[in-house]
């Protein structure tokens, strides 16, 4: 007989470590092991912007996602900088779901980068193997790091993801989790932002220990049903349940033309090209959508995207090849296309919709 060390299902968080700034390492491997950092503005104009991420070798200069990417410049000097490239990560996540997916477990997308995996009631031994596996797959597969947590509910396998990064892998076990928890700051709580930060420590609560030992009615006054989840959690009690996403988040297309040209109509057949490309795949997986995006590469290797999100949703290739066009008609302000590209995203299942009749 099997004897199952715990009685709930245990869940595996992943998230991936630096994301955007390791993508870029995959496609500039000699920027490995500089500092570099991904920003929201153009090189040329990257005084003005912010950092989205940096890799760990910029981290150690005190360089983060959400600084100025100017104070970034004055902590390291000698900071890479490369310009965001949202459509690229995308893809690239998106071909990370979708193996995460084909593991076969239910599964929530938490973001462009982490996902949450129910393994349903299984030995922590067979877990912390399923996880490494993972672990080691995801680096065979894609070439990148990412950093894994597992336990038993959404919330502290995240928190055991957030402890082990980067590159790691640990379980808490649900007899550990308390300790696990009890000399933490209250904001690792996943959801608890500066403004509940300060709340909690008007009450005098500092620690997720505080918080286990305080009066649950005092909190929820406080905080309303957050504060009941963050008493229940602070206890070791998780109720959060894994809820299945859809795992294609965009399908998009995009390719470099014979020739530069600022001629929307020298661009339309390429355009007809990309629509058709785009509405093959989505016909297959029988999804509607509602977001359309387009991106142009100029001839100096500058991008720009644009999306229009429409009323309803549709599998429209006329509406995807009108839109496609007026979009990338209005980002070419006379300048020369080199590339172009076509997205469509915010899917809804056609299969799942007709149940609703
Ligand atoms: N991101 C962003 N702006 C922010 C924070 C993040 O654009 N203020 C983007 C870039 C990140 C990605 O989201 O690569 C994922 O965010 P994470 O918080 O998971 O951070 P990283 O993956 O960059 O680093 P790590 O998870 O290793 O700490
Ligand atoms: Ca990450
Ligand atoms: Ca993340």
């Amino acid at each position: 007989m099997i004897c199952l060390e715990s009685n709930h299902d245990i869940i595996m968080h992943i998230d991936m470590d630096y994301f955007f700034a390791a993508c870029e390492e995959l496609r500039h491997p000699e920027l490995k092991g500089k500092a570099m950092a991904v920003g929201t503005s153009r090189f040329e104009d990257r005084e003005k912007g912010v950092v989205q991420t940096c890799n760990y070798e910029a981290r150690k200069f005190g360089v983060k996602s959400g600084m100025p990417t100017s104070m970034a410049f004055k902590l390291c000097k000698e900071l890479e900088y490369l310009q965001s490239d949202e459509f690229y990560y995308e893809d690239v996540s998106g071909k990370i779901m979708e193996y995460l997916k084909s593991l076969g477990y239910k599964m929530e997308i938490m973001s462009i980068d982490e996902a949450a995996l129910d393994l349903g009631e299984m030995p922590y031994e067979v877990a912390i193997n399923v996880a490494k596996e993972t672990k080691d797959a995801v680096r065979k597969k894609f070439g990148l790091p990412s950093t894994i947590g597992l336990s038993t509910g959404k919330n502290f396998a995240k928190m055991a993801c957030d402890k082990a990064k980067p590159d790691g892998l640990i379980m808490v076990k649900t007899d550990e989790i308390k300790d696990f928890l009890k000399d933490m700051a209250v904001e690792k709580i996943p959801g608890v932002g500066p403004k509940t930060k300060e709340k909690l420590n008007r009450m005098k609560l500092s620690t997720i220990g505080d918080i286990s030992r305080s009066n649950k009615m005092d909190l929820i006054a406080e905080l309303g049903s957050f504060g009941s989840q963050l008493y229940n959690l602070s206890n070791g009690v998780d109720t959060s349940k894994i809820i299945d996403t859809n795992v294609i988040l965009s399908i998009s297309r995009e390719r470099t033309m014979a020739a530069s040209t600022s001629d929307i109509n020298e661009i339309d057949p390429m355009i007809k090209k990309l629509v058709a490309e785009v509405m093959s795949d989505l016909g297959k997986k029988r999804y509607l959508f509602k977001t359309i995006g387009v991106k142009v590469r100029y001839e100096d290797f500058t991008e720009k995207i644009k999306s229009r999100n429409l009323h309803h949703y549709t599998d429209s290739e006329e509406i995807l090849y009108s839109n496609s066009r007026n979009l990338i008609s209005s980002l070419l302000y006379g300048k020369k296309a080199r590339k172009i590209g076509v997205r469509v995203s915010d899917f809804n299942d056609i299969k799942k919709q007709k149940k609703l009749f």
